[in-house]
């Protein structure tokens, strides 16, 4: 907004590495901006007015306009706020950023999508045999 006050809110949910991935490059940029906590057990109106395509945390609204994604709302952050950069400037370098991102991107929602929705009765012995097979099988391939 040209001159005028930046509006910044990001909706997430304590606990979300992909919240705190946004949190941390807001933070690296010194730039303050208004958090809402949501409830994913009962979406807020914002929420699905701001992500009606996937209906996830985290979102970020600039100016009323909002970017979901997480690497996707880092990248914008660093092009909007160019001081202190997050991304290196040499393209190559950058590529494999981009790599090693979406690299643990797919490996923590695999092993995310292992975890019981009620994971505090679960049986944890049966649940990390099945993280370290899994693991194994994504190491070997
Ligand atoms: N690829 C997305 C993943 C975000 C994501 O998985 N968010 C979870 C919370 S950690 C969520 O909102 N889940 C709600 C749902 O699946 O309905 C990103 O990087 O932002």
């Amino acid at each position: 907004m040209a001159g005028g006050v930046e509006e910044l809110t990001l909706l997430g949910v304590v606990g979300s590495p992909f919240l705190h991935r946004v949190q941390i490059a807001l933070k690296l940029k010194g730039i303050e901006y208004k958090y809402l906590e949501d409830d994913l057990n009962n979406k807020s109106d914002l929420l699905l007015k701001y992500n009606p395509v996937h209906k996830m945390i985290p979102v970020l609204v600039h100016n009323e306009k909002p970017i979901s994604e997480s690497l996707v709302i880092v990248e914008y952050i660093d092009d909007t706020w160019k001081h202190n950069p997050i991304l290196p400037s040499d393209s190559y370098q950058r590529a494999l950023a981009r790599f090693w991102a979406k690299f643990i991107d797919d490996k923590v929602t695999t092993l995310r999508s292992l975890l019981p929705i009620n994971y505090i009765d679960c049986d944890w012995k049966k649940i990390y045999d099945q993280i370290c097979w899994r693991i194994f099988t994504v190491i070997i391939r």
